[in-house]
């Protein structure tokens, strides 16, 4: 599950001219202590963006992952994205939620960023179960047409692909007028939504469960969210 949907991303990235970079050592893939579940990293230059990041984990049938987060130049105000899809297979249920993550809730701010996503929405029903959060805070990061969609096999295997087709063609169309948020308060609000995100992540039990704790901990502050990546250079690919 879900590896058309890495590959489809990863063409896309390629066809914004993106370029693999190195993931720290240790990091871009690791074995499951109990032996049953791998996890791989990748990390992106693309242009427009400081950061872009994939993760995809793979425990069979009991669970599949595929997460992603992109983090736009400092001289860019556009919506952090963040995608984030599991698949249990044993019982059968997809948890997927794709959002434009705002960096303010505010009015101009959507008018300029959200047109497309309120039409997906529109259009996608199944993906409008956002009432159905419950550790994270909806007004924080999270804009009012984030798709959410807890459902089964039938919407993983053929609303997703076409949600998360669109979802991601959208996220690139995104206008590129002039920032209105300083590159210095566009750096604050993206490292205060690292911080968010790594205090509210639900999976850093389940990392700690699969992977040990040293290792998920580090995964966390170095990888996932490590706040501002400015200060350590990553070489290319
Ligand atoms: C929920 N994400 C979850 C859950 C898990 C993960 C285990 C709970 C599933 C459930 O509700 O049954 C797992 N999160 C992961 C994993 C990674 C991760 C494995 O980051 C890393 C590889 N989460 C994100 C991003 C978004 C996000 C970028 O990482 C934004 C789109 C959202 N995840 C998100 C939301 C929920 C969730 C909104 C539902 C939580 C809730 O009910 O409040």
């Amino acid at each position: 599950m879900f590896d058309s949907l890495l590959e489809e991303l990863n063409q896309s990235l390629i066809l914004n001219k993106g370029v693999l970079l190195r993931v720290p050592e240790g990091l871009s893939e690791r074995y499951s202590l109990k032996g049953q579940g791998v996890i791989r990293s990748w990390l992106w230059d693309v242009p427009g963006f400081r950061r872009w990041r994939v993760t995809r984990m793979d425990v069979g049938e009991k669970l599949q992952v595929f997460n992603s987060v992109a983090y736009p130049s400092y001289e860019k105000d556009q919506p952090i994205m963040g995608i984030d899809l599991l698949w249990f297979g044993l019982r059968g249920k997809l948890v997927a939620i794709l959002d434009f993550q705002p960096l303010l809730q505010e009015q101009d701010y959507f008018d300029k960023y959200y047109p497309g996503l309120k039409l997906l929405r529109d259009r996608y029903q199944e993906f409008n179960d956002q009432a159905t959060m419950r550790t994270y805070d909806m007004n924080k990061y999270f804009s009012p047409w984030v798709l959410l969609c807890r459902g089964g096999i039938k919407e993983a295997r053929t609303t997703l692909p076409l949600v998360f087709n669109e979802f991601v063609d959208n996220y690139f169309q995104l206008p590129q007028t002039e920032s209105s948020i300083k590159p210095q308060m566009v750096r604050k609000l993206q490292i205060s939504y690292d911080i968010y995100s790594a205090e509210n992540d639900p999976a850093h039990g389940l990392f700690k469960s699969y992977f040990g704790k040293d290792w998920a901990d580090r995964f966390l502050k170095e990888f996932l969210f490590p706040q501002d990546i400015s200060r350590s250079g990553f070489e290319e690919y």
